[in-house]
């Protein structure tokens, strides 16, 4: 009996005991994965962010514009597609709106409509009608958002509306210092803020194209319709300076001896003088006005139109890039018909002989004298602001197998000022995966 009790005791006593172990164990495993979770991360982490560090060691080096006069940094797989950083690999994608593809490089803040240039014909020209259908809502919304005012336009929010959110809300009255902040705008959705491609993945993946059956809640229509994050910046600005650097000539201001310096070996002087003659009476409000100059000929224009200003500031916000601007954009100008920016599109592309896409005269011989003086204020053909997407992964092993783990940035890199910098840095990790899974393996653990 007694000694039945005791065997009984010790059975409970080694029952309890390896209960205890195996929970000891279970919990080390754990933390060994953990640890070697956070290991792999920091990994991946430092692959990425050295790779942000060779970006700006490629815009500050690297001759960066092609052949074709467009930038490299466009599409240069050899320098953004799985580049080796020790066992990871690291690239920079994508998406091209004009085409549709994923492509190795950088995208630019200025080839997206600034909202500090944004007016109602603008954003209310952009397709999101394809996202919502509340589009004078989103319009007015945002307009209402940066304006100082407090006077609701009639689909528009002030602060009575944003008042009544939990919590509640101040529109800004000024520029928003993210474009996420606009996801506050109401009807803007994370479909119409994001577009369809909702995990930022540069394609249409299937619950992206399927309607309300999974979310997003796309429209089902197998094309990736791209949102206000596609369009929009509040980040592109230019420095008001020539191809060599040089302060722009202020033609409102500039002295006599100046405009003989800077264009006298371009047009000659007589022409300097009739601009001279114009300008006693004229207050130039858009370099266009030039070519209203009596025997001001656009090839004279052409030769010039990089080197003059009506702006007196050093840095001009929210340029569109006319080279790198998806159609969608460049169809937000004023003026502008889809003939035209067909037009644009195709002979910034062809890479013909004699079209410089240096300077913005490419379009002049495309849209016509009116047109052009309509939006010559409102156009570059330079970026100093970039959109990087940095994905950085394992290297697969020998059985082409990558281990698990990625880490995802995306920074907005400003390189105008004297010294780069991100004027926008987030870890986009949380949004999963790049490429669609059945392009790649991963081994498991
Ligand atoms: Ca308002
Ligand atoms: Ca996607
Ligand atoms: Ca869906
Ligand atoms: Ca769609």
């Amino acid at each position: 009996m007694r000694q039945g009790s005791v065997l009984i005791l010790v059975t409970w006593v080694v029952v309890v005991l390896s209960l205890v172990m195996t929970t000891f164990l279970r919990e080390s495993l754990v933390e060994a994965r953990v640890s070697s979770y956070r290991q792999d991360s920091l990994v991946l982490r430092q692959a990425a962010e050295s790779s942000l560090e060779r970006v700006i060691g490629y815009l500050s080096t690297n001759e960066t514009t092609g052949e074709d006069g467009r930038p490299l940094w466009l599409n240069d797989p050899d320098s953004f597609q799985d580049v080796a950083i020790g066992n990871v690999e690291v690239s920079i994608y994508y998406r091209d709106l004009e085409t549709g593809e994923l492509r190795y490089g950088l995208s630019d803040e200025a080839s997206r409509i600034h909202l500090f240039s944004a007016d109602e014909s603008m954003l209310g020209a952009l397709p999101l009608d394809a996202l919502s259908d509340e589009t004078d809502r989103i319009v007015d919304g945002i307009l209402d958002w940066v304006d100082e005012d407090s006077n609701p336009r009639p689909d528009g929010a002030e602060n009575e509306e944003y008042a009544l959110l939990s919590p509640p809300q101040e529109p800004r009255n000024g520029l928003p210092e993210t474009l996420s902040e606009l996801l506050l705008v109401p009807g803007v959705t994370p479909l119409v803020f994001y577009g369809e491609d909702i995990n930022r993945n540069a394609r249409l993946d299937a619950n992206e194209s399927d309607g309300e059956d999974r979310w997003p809640a796309d429209n089902g229509d197998s094309e990736l319709d791209p949102g206000l994050i596609d369009y929009l910046t509040v980040y592109s600005y230019e420095k008001n300076v020539d191809s060599d650097g040089v302060k722009r000539l202020d033609i409102n201001q500039a002295s006599e001896e100046d405009f003989y310096s800077r264009l006298g070996s371009k047009i000659g002087s007589r022409k300097v003088n009739r601009i001279l003659q114009v300008r006693r009476s004229v207050n130039f409000t858009s370099i266009g006005q030039l070519l209203d100059v009596p025997g001001f000929s656009s090839g004279d224009f052409k030769k010039i139109v990089d080197i003059v200003t009506v702006q007196s500031e050093t840095f001009i916000p929210g340029r569109i890039n006319v080279v790198t601007a998806p159609p969608e954009v460049l169809a937000v100008l004023p003026g502008m018909t889809e003939e035209l920016v067909e037009e644009l599109v195709e002979v910034r592309s062809s890479g013909e002989d004699g079209v410089d896409l240096s300077t913005i005269g490419w379009v002049l011989s495309v849209v016509g004298k009116q047109r052009f003086q309509l939006i010559a204020e409102r156009m570059t053909t330079r970026s100093s602001q970039y959109r990087i997407h940095v994905v950085a992964r394992f290297k697969a092993d020998d059985s082409g197998r990558r281990p698990p783990g990625m880490v995802r940035l995306r920074v907005v890199l400003d390189m105008a000022g004297t010294k780069p910098r991100f004027l926008q840095y987030q870890d986009w990790t949380h949004r999963g995966p790049v490429f669609p899974l059945e392009e790649e393996s991963y081994s498991v653990r």
